[in-house]
């Protein structure tokens, strides 16, 4: 089993196949991939520039995977990731200013300020939390998917895990627990092709992780992890079905992060098989751009109205950077309290 031309740096670089997706759909899908990538860049330049305490791991070039999934999403979910999540937060609509805030330490951010870009939490949009321990939430996931179950809602749990969080035992364990029990989790892999510096090919005997779907017996789709609309009609499937009783489901979304594994820079000099052509041949395969060329074509978006959107999300994104860096830092007695269960803060 194996990826093929999704996994090809060359490949896949043409506009998006529209289908019947309604313009406003298509427009709502733009907006939130450029908002994502609007706050990453911003983050990205402020840890270059020695704003930012603690390490960004920034998904640039992936934001098609977190919009499409939400697009499925509903008030009651439960949504978990990892180190790389500022988009699974985003796309689920948290507010930018709180993110900053977090990133910048600001006692207004989502951990108090104390916990940094891996320590995401906003019960508000359904998102339970990002831990930087690798594979650490998938196993939540399916006790909230096993909860959801008891108590009958229809709401489904999402983990969202990487190429890499695979290799860790509790994936299967979670995989397995969750099909036995019907569960409804969607497992969400974001194959990157990296795991930190190092490509899956010198990790693993394939590069397609959908094989423990087929492993676990769990229905799976394989797609273009930066045509948002394949995401999108792929999660809708999954979720559908698990909403409706039958179990969990699995989506490999094949992307690209377009910096390093962490902070700003690009690793072409670290990593295996990344050389600055195949970022570039990545780039191109660029989500937001893709979605736009195609919009345009059909005819219902300008260039001029791209440029506007644009401008408009610049506008918040600097906004809630601002208001956010004028928030108090967290008082030094703070430094101890919920460390554990009952103590002060
Ligand atoms: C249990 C554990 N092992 C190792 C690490 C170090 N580490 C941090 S990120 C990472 C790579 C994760 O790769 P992947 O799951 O593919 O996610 P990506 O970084 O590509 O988004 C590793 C090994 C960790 N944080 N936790």
């Amino acid at each position: 089993m194996s990826l093929g031309l999704l996994a090809e740096a060359s490949s896949h670089q043409g506009a998006l196949q529209l289908g019947q997706v309604a313009p406003a759909e298509l427009q709502a899908h733009l907006a939130g991939m450029m908002r994502v990538r609007a706050v990453e860049r911003r983050l990205a330049e402020a840890r270059r520039d020695g704003l930012v305490g603690g390490p960004v791991h920034l998904g640039v070039g992936q934001e098609a995977v977190a919009v499409g999934v939400s697009a499925s999403l509903r008030a009651g979910d439960r949504v978990f990731g990892a180190h790389r999540s500022h988009s699974h937060l985003l796309a689920l609509g948290s507010d930018v200013r709180k993110l900053f805030a977090e990133v910048l330490a600001r006692s207004t951010g989502h951990s108090r300020g104390m916990g940094g870009s891996m320590h995401l939490w906003d019960q508000s949009v359904g998102f339970y939390g990002s831990v930087p321990i690798v594979a650490g939430t998938v196993s939540l996931a399916v006790g909230a998917g096993m909860a959801a179950r008891l108590q009958g809602t229809g709401d489904v749990a999402v983990a969202y895990l990487g190429d890499g969080a695979v290799e860790e035992g509790v994936v299967h364990e979670s995989l397995n627990l969750a099909r036995v029990q019907k569960d409804p989790v969607i497992f969400v892999v974001e194959n990157n092709l990296f795991a930190s510096h190092m490509h899956i090919s010198l990790r693993q005997p394939s590069d397609c992780t959908a094989r423990y779907a087929i492993a676990h017996d769990m229905p799976f789709r394989v797609v273009d992890g930066n045509d948002v609309l394949a995401v999108a009609r792929a999660a809708d499937e999954l979720v559908r079905a698990a909403r409706q009783g039958a179990g969990p489901g699995f989506l490999e979304a094949v992307t690209y992060r377009w910096y390093g594994h962490v902070d700003w820079r690009e690793d072409i000099d670290v990593g295996v098989h990344r050389s600055q052509h195949d970022v570039d041949d990545w780039r191109a395969k660029d989500p937001v751009r893709r979605l736009a060329e195609a919009m345009q074509a059909a005819g219902f978006w300008s260039v001029a109205q791209q440029a506007a959107l644009q401008q408009v999300i610049d506008g918040q994104i600097e906004s809630a950077w601002k208001a956010a860096a004028a928030d108090p830092l967290p008082p030094p007695e703070w430094l101890l309290g919920h460390v554990y269960a009952r103590s002060g803060g």
